[in-house]
């Protein structure tokens, strides 16, 4: 019989793929590997469960290396309030590079139980109320906000990313805690060896959500584009671009600039635009410096 399903590991040149009902450990057909592709964790596939054997693999929506999973939905960017201060323009990036390759990305504000006033963590809401992206707010220390995430949570893959140390390993051992993963700082060496040899592995939660098991997001495709295509990214933008007096304008040096105009009137965060004239800036650098 033929039924649809997901890989969610691969073991020695097995998948374990999750059908509706349980999980079946699979082998690919040869034709995969005549034809260069290799299964990976997340993708679609149909399995022949008569001889668990992976019949098709459908087209993926997207494909990382870091971690290696295809089809990825949602990207969960954790932040903390401090302890480590939070990098927006780490969050910008993620941001950017999620919306390139078709994933949706809500911001997690971690570790509230920190915070000495509601304003310390008021400010990154505000400086993102306008992007279309979701601020949740959460402890993994107490459990607040937890269940408000999981309802969030779509059903698909999630992957989370952000700095070392705000908490990522908390929040999967949260929202998955049959099996803990190691919590703390990263205490050099001895450890990256042992996790590049660690494969990734989904987890599979209530109704089809999953999230992918080790956090780690590479700022994919960021680097190809062309500074002129990231303000297609910036949600709060769009009113204002049409109003600019150059058409192609990237809202940086150009004079009348109505993006310009609306971060100095307030409408439009200042934080955020400041952080993506960096961001077109360094991609400007980097193209320069790969033609000479
Ligand atoms: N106060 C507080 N500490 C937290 C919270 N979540 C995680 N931590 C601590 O932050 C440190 C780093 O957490 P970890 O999950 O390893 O972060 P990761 O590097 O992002 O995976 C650990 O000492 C955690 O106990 C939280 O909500 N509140
Ligand atoms: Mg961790
Ligand atoms: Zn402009």
């Amino acid at each position: 019989m033929m039924k649809k399903g997901i890989i969610i590991k691969g073991i020695g040149g097995f998948y374990d793929v999750k059908l509706d009902d349980d999980v079946l450990r699979c082998n690919a057909r040869g034709k995969f590997r005549k034809d260069g592709i290799i299964p990976m964790v997340g993708d679609k596939v149909e399995v022949n469960t008569k001889d668990a054997v992976i019949e098709t693999i459908m087209p993926r929506k997207n494909q990382f290396r870091r971690p290696l999973v295809s089809n990825i939905d949602y990207l969960g960017i954790v932040v903390s309030v401090n302890n480590p201060q939070p990098d927006l323009l780490l969050v910008d990036k993620l941001m950017l590079s999620a919306a390139v390759n078709s994933v949706e990305s809500f911001i997690i504000i971690n570790k509230i139980d920190l915070a000495e006033s509601q304003a310390e963590i008021e400010y990154i809401k505000d400086e993102y109320k306008l992007s279309g992206c979701t601020v949740l707010y959460i402890s993994c220390r107490d459990g607040t906000g937890v269940d408000e995430l999981k309802n969030e949570l779509g059903s698909g893959i999630t992957v989370f990313a952000g700095q070392s140390g705000v908490g990522k390993s908390s929040l999967i051992n949260r929202l998955y805690p049959c099996q803990t993963r190691e919590v703390g700082d990263i205490s050099a060496k001895g450890r990256r060896g042992r996790h590049t040899t660690r494969s990734v592995e989904l987890l599979v939660m209530s109704d089809k959500k999953m999230i992918v098991d080790t956090p780690g997001f590479s700022a994919l495709g960021v680097d190809l584009m062309l500074p002129q295509e990231v303000q297609n990214y910036y949600n709060e933008f769009i009113p204002y671009i049409c109003e600019c007096r150059y058409l192609g304008c990237m809202h940086n040096k150009e004079p009348d600039c109505a993006v310009k105009d609306a971060v100095n009137r307030g409408e439009l965060p200042k934080g955020r635009y400041e952080r993506y004239i960096r961001i077109i800036e360094t991609i400007d650098e980097e193209r320069r410096k790969q033609r000479w």
